[in-house]
């Protein structure tokens, strides 16, 4: 295998998708044909199919939340929070999933980019988003103990815009390594490629001049624009990829 060279004028941006928590025992998207219980998941993972039934949408969410509390962080969660203690501030960690498993393997410079299972907020007031680990039992409607109204998954939907300072957060690293004249390097791990704005970083970095990596199971939807591939289980792959310098 190629090997990931990780030294002083590296300046590394990594995106993982549900390929990464796969060998934790999450199932991923395509694993599940884009269906959750014969529903699409568009239909539950938007505003409309929330508005349409929140109930629904809550036994979706409650029970992905059980399922991701109830797991660990695999190898592959524990080489990225490695390689982010080699790196410190050259490290950049934007994540799709909401799993919350890199926070748990050790991550801190970590972009949820979709949100966070482990979070709700209300869907009415300015109450801002809070921890709320609790698994609502079917049929259970949470409701905002402020002011009444319905809570919702701190989560982005499709068709939602993702948070403005995420994907500012993003920008200035890869900014930031241009004008320390790093050497930048982009590694996606365990996505599909297909859901944007995430599967686009990959044009960002090349047109910065940086080095691209993928490493998935199957070659994603975008594969073409990365310049390396190495296909694995990223919790085989990614312990041994990086030459830590
Ligand atoms: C937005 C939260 C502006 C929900 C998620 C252009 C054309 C058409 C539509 C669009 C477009 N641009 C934007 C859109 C709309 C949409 C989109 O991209 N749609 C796709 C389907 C085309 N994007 C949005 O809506 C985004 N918002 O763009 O706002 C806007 C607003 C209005 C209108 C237009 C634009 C919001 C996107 C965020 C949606 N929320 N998650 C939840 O999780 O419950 S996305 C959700 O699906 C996941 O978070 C994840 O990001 C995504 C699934 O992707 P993956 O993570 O890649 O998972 P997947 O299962 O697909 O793939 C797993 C991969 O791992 C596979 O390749 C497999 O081979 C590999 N693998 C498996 N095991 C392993 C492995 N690899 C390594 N090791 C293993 N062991
Ligand atoms: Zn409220």
């Amino acid at each position: 295998m190629e090997r990931l060279i990780l030294d002083a004028d590296t300046w590394l941006l990594v995106l993982t998708g549900a390929g990464v928590s796969a060998e934790s025992g999450i199932a991923t998207f395509r694993g599940m044909g884009g269906l959750w219980e014969n529903h699409p998941v568009e239909d539950v993972a938007s505003p409309q199919g929330f508005i349409k039934d929140p109930l629904l949408v809550w036994r979706f969410y409650s029970e992905r939340r059980a399922a991701a509390a109830s797991v660990q962080p695999n190898p592959g969660h524990h080489a990225l929070a490695d390689w982010e203690r080699h790196l410190g501030n050259r490290f950049l960690l934007a994540t799709q999933n909401v799993d919350g498993l890199h926070l748990s393997a050790g991550s801190q410079r970590v972009v949820e980019m979709h949100g966070n299972l482990f979070k709700s907020r209300c869907t009415h007031c300015e109450r801002e988003p809070f921890a709320d680990t609790t698994v609502y039992a079917t049929g259970t409607l949470p409701l905002c103990g402020q002011c009444g109204e319905m809570l919702r998954p701190h989560i982005v939907w499709f068709g939602e815009y993702l948070e403005p300072a995420d994907l500012e957060r993003i920008e200035s690293f890869v900014h930031t390594a241009l004008d320390h004249g790093g050497k930048l390097v982009f590694l996606s791990a365990g996505t599909s490629g297909a859901v944007y704005p995430a599967a686009g970083l990959v044009n960002k970095v090349t047109a910065a001049g940086g080095d691209t990596w993928s490493v998935n199971l199957e070659a994603a939807e975008n594969s073409h624009r990365f310049k390396h591939f190495v296909q694995g289980k990223s919790g085989e792959v990614l312990p041994a990829l990086a030459d830590l310098r």
